[in-house]
């Protein structure tokens, strides 16, 4: 594996991210530089242990939820801990490998003395080889784009002073058409995952934010057969829904006041947990420049947002 130094990586090309973020082009997909030097040392020094559980998502697809649901129904057997998200933030909690530098807390994801519970923004084909390789399952998380695009505007707002203008939103836009925002492509960040998940899906389980919102119990049922720890008794499904609810989790004083990314502030991860918010936003010019750069070429694969 080649040994990527910084001047390495400023040799990949870049792009602004709204102007705000800049962004280097890695193996066909956009992310921050530091993103990429910690996914190559993943890929150096990373050894996923058949029973790891990775969640896996594009930004702003339901990564919160997910990682809450996830750790309850691992954990629903251990007293000690199974309330632990009342005072900790679900991103402490199950920590994203490629982002441990960014957390407040000193974060051991190579420790592999026991099975782990992680999470990674990182494409299929960038995760570390032997995710792809061992038994460890992998579950993703999309998302409606035109609902993903909305909810990333606000997060990159809220990082603004209150006399700061909020960014452009059809430049945002564009940018989340052209594939040139953090992850992206978005249309191919989807497509790897989604085709992985046909090809093997007892490796990868595909889940949609949107069918986790209309039926909730029949996916965390599902979630649990998949991990091979299906609950004996249904009640504890609605259990565990009731404890990720987002109107829970966003009162916990953790993720009113708190933070554990270095100036993301908890509570920027929990705003509405809607489906369909983007009617309230998008202009019928922006709904046709989404389906025609993303949502038709998802159709197409048999995916329906
Ligand atoms: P991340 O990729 O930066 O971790 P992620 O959690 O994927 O962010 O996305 C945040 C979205 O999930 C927000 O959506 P919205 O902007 O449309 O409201 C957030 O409100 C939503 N969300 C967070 N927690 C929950 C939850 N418990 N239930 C439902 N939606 C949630």
């Amino acid at each position: 594996m080649q040994r990527w130094t910084d001047s390495r990586i400023a040799e990949l090309p870049r792009t602004h991210f709204i102007e705000a973020l800049k962004l280097v082009e890695w193996e066909g997909y956009w992310c921050m530089p530091p993103i990429v030097k910690a996914a190559v040392a993943l890929q150096n020094n990373f050894e996923a242990r058949n029973d790891d559980v990775f969640l896996a998502s594009c930004a702003k697809t339901g990564t919160t939820w997910l990682k809450s649901l996830a750790f309850c129904i691992m954990q629903r057997q251990n007293h000690q801990i199974v309330d632990a998200l009342t005072l900790e933030n679900p991103h402490f909690l199950v920590p994203t490998v490629e982002a441990v530098a960014y957390s407040d807390k000193t974060i051991d994801i190579f420790d592999a003395s026991a099975a782990r519970l992680l999470h990674t923004h990182l494409p299929h084909a960038l995760v570390p080889d032997s995710v792809r390789s061992t038994l460890c399952k992998i579950i993703y998380i999309a998302r409606n784009p035109k609902d993903t695009v909305v909810s990333s505007w606000h997060f990159f707002n809220s990082f603004l002073r209150r006399d700061e203008e909020l960014f452009p939103f059809e430049k945002f836009i564009d940018c989340f058409c052209s594939g040139k925002h953090p992850y992206g492509p978005f249309l191919e960040h989807v497509m790897g995952y989604w085709e992985e998940s046909k090809k093997n899906p007892k490796k990868i389980l595909f889940l949609k934010y949107e069918e986790l919102k209309i039926d909730p119990k029949t996916q965390v049922l599902k979630i649990a057969e998949f991990l091979e720890r299906p609950f004996e008794d249904d009640t504890k499904a609605d259990e565990i829904l009731s404890r990720c609810s987002i109107e829970r989790l966003k009162n916990f004083e953790v993720n009113k006041s708190g933070s554990h990314f270095v100036d993301t502030p908890n509570s920027s991860f929990f705003r509405k947990g809607e489906v369909g918010d983007w009617n309230n936003y998008l202009t019928s010019e922006m709904e046709m420049k989404i389906d025609n750069t993303i949502c038709l070429k998802l159709r197409d694969l048999g995916l329906y947002f």
